[in-house]
């Protein structure tokens, strides 16, 4: 079988996923129109002719923006449902997906909407996909501590619908020790903690993720190679990575994706995984991210093999529901 064709069928977790990273263009102006919104854009040439970035923070500028358009809960449903449709095509068996309420309440959006419309198509896709599925409720960390509680205390009341928090935005400037506190609560209400690290940050970032966060995974984590030592406890540690390499060269961590650290990483032993992180801006759903990665840096078979099983190792998944892709 040749590569591509392995990449189309070997069942896979997706595990680094923005919900709002997955609005397409043809749905943002239906959205608009449908609730009113004014965006700056008309057709979708125009909204693609803005997905140009030069680093992190121009994305951002352009993906709050975007998100602009979700106001009702069947905006999340409609949202959520076509991301699991899309990779339920792409052999996707699990989704551990990161949403921003802090962005949508901070638009006068509540909280409950958001959870509600995102969950319940989870629910709909378990049901009609036989996909599973955990959220992760991302803390804004360009925002401070006090709004990053107020979300906390938001999630305590949703429980059965939240398995972990995460932290995500801008990240130059904005160490995760800022957010200690915030993540020790959240660790001692019962949830599981992630951290966007080492994407734009250095490799301190994700030894504080570790160490002040006390994280299950790393986001990103691409500049853990600055520092050898890092990569050798993370790899004695199978600290889970979720890289995502069509997002890297979008943003320009990395200019070609012959670049892309994901063959070193599985040779250094580190659990790494491939993700879309935002696929509607960054070109590209998990397989595209597979395929593209796979053919610069010339994985083979056995790689992209241990690349879709770690996805599910990596996983919040009960060891036992684990056991059926390994
Ligand atoms: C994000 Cl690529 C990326 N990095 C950090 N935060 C994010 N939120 C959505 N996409
Ligand atoms: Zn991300």
């Amino acid at each position: 079988m040749n590569l591509h064709s392995l990449i189309d069928v070997l069942p896979k977790a997706e595990l680094h996923l923005h919900i709002e990273g997955t609005l397409e263009p043809e749905m943002m102006l239906a959205l608009a129109k449908r609730n009113g919104v004014e965006l700056p854009y008309q057709t979708v040439e125009q909204v693609q002719a803005a997905y140009e970035f030069d680093c992190l923070q121009d994305f951002l500028d352009v993906y709050y923006q975007g998100m602009s358009v979700l106001i009702n809960e069947r905006d999340f449903y409609d949202l959520t449902m076509a991301y699991l449709e899309k990779v339920h095509g792409q052999g996707v068996r699990h989704v551990e997906i990161f949403f921003d309420p802090q962005a949508h309440m901070e638009r006068g959006v509540a909280f409950e909407t958001v959870l509600g419309g995102i969950s319940s198509a989870l629910e709909t896709a378990g049901r009609e996909m036989d996909m599973t599925s955990k959220l992760i409720m991302c803390f804004l960390r360009h925002l401070d501590e006090e709004d990053a509680f107020g979300a906390l205390n938001c999630a305590c009341k949703h429980k059965e619908h939240i398995y972990a928090v995460g932290l995500d935005s801008s990240e130059a400037g904005r160490p995760p020790e800022l957010f200690s506190r915030v993540f020790a609560q959240a660790r001692a209400q019962g949830f599981k903690a992630v951290a966007h690290a080492g994407e734009e940050g250095p490799a301190a970032y994700i030894e504080t993720a570790l160490d002040d966060l006390k994280v299950s995974r790393v986001d990103h984590g691409n500049r853990a190679f600055e520092k050898p030592a890092l990569v050798a406890r993370m790899a004695a540690e199978q600290m889970p990575l979720t890289m995502c390499p069509l997002s890297n060269l979008r943003l320009k961590g990395i200019t070609d994706l012959k670049e892309h650290p994901i063959k070193k990483a599985l040779n250094a032993g580190l659990l790494a995984t491939v993700n879309s992180d935002d696929p509607s801006y960054f070109g590209g759903y998990v397989n595209e991210n597979y395929k593209q990665v796979a053919d610069a840096v010339g994985l083979t078979g056995d790689e992209i093999v241990t690349l879709a099983k770690n996805s599910f190792k990596a996983s919040f998944q009960s060891d036992n529901d684990k056991q059926a892709y390994l």
